[in-house]
């Protein structure tokens, strides 16, 4: 049975995993959901995945979100020799550090700084600005003690796919990385190598790049996130 993933073709996760696919050479069916009419927040997306978030794998009934645990499924089941992601240990570690390093420092401060202000509404803060700058000064500092190619070992591996898609987001909104050069040396390095997985990329930010300069409208949507929508605050008694 054809695995399904569930994609959205601008969001830096679902294009990651998408890039894991073209390079295994993975057969599989791409289905779109549309999160502008609010596809995956439906109760039966969420029996997908409780969190509604997109990527979602369908392995025959088996059900997997989150784009690292994907990534990692698909390269343990399918290619567990490949570099992509690497059997020794050290290196594992290493690619395993990157992908945290993105989820929750790098990619996090990206997404909040770009995507939340087209999709959501919210400002770019002072604040906003300056994690995103730390997550790249870290980056930085991570590629050149790291003295590897590419962010984890000399070989493309999923922390790049990860890593790069996130980085996407920032060229969408013309942001400066002129400081950065090691973080642009190794992305354009990855885009003239990689040419493949870079049109699954460059795709994506073409989208983001047009949502940037006319954001959607998501107020039909409902949206948790949504600044017209009030939070409930829990008082915990
Ligand atoms: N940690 C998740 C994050 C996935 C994620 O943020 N997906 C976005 C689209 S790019 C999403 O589904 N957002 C749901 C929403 O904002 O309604 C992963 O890596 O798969």
């Amino acid at each position: 049975m054809t695995m399904k993933l569930y994609a959205v073709s601008d969001g830096p996760p679902s294009l990651a995993v998408r890039m894991v696919f073209q390079t295994l050479n993975i057969p599989y069916e791409l289905i779109d959901v549309d999160f502008i009419a609010g596809e995956h927040m439906t109760a039966e997306y969420a029996k997908m995945n409780p969190q509604k978030e997109i990527p979602v794998l369908d392995d025959a009934g088996f059900y997997l979100s989150e784009s690292i645990a994907i990534m990692q499924y698909l390269c343990d089941k399918y290619a567990p020799n490949n570099p992509l992601y690497p059997r020794d240990p050290a290196k594992r570690a290493i690619v395993n550090h990157r992908l945290c390093f993105n989820m929750a420092f790098y990619y996090s401060a990206i997404s909040a700084h770009c995507m939340a202000p087209i999709f959501f509404d919210y400002q770019r803060t002072d604040m906003s600005l300056k994690k995103v700058n730390n997550a790249l000064n870290v980056l930085e500092t991570y590629l050149r003690e790291g003295g590897t190619k590419y962010a984890a070992t000399d070989n493309v591996t999923i922390a790049d796919f990860a890593l790069i898609t996130a980085t996407i987001c920032l060229e969408a909104i013309n942001f400066d990385l002129s400081t950065y050069p090691l973080v642009i040396k190794w992305y354009e390095r990855f885009k003239q190598e990689n040419p493949d997985s870079w049109i699954i990329a460059n795709a994506g930010m073409q989208e983001i790049a047009q949502f940037e300069k006319n954001p959607p409208d998501l107020s039909h949507m409902n949206h948790p996130f949504h600044p017209t929508r009030k939070a409930k605050v829990s008082t915990g008694v």
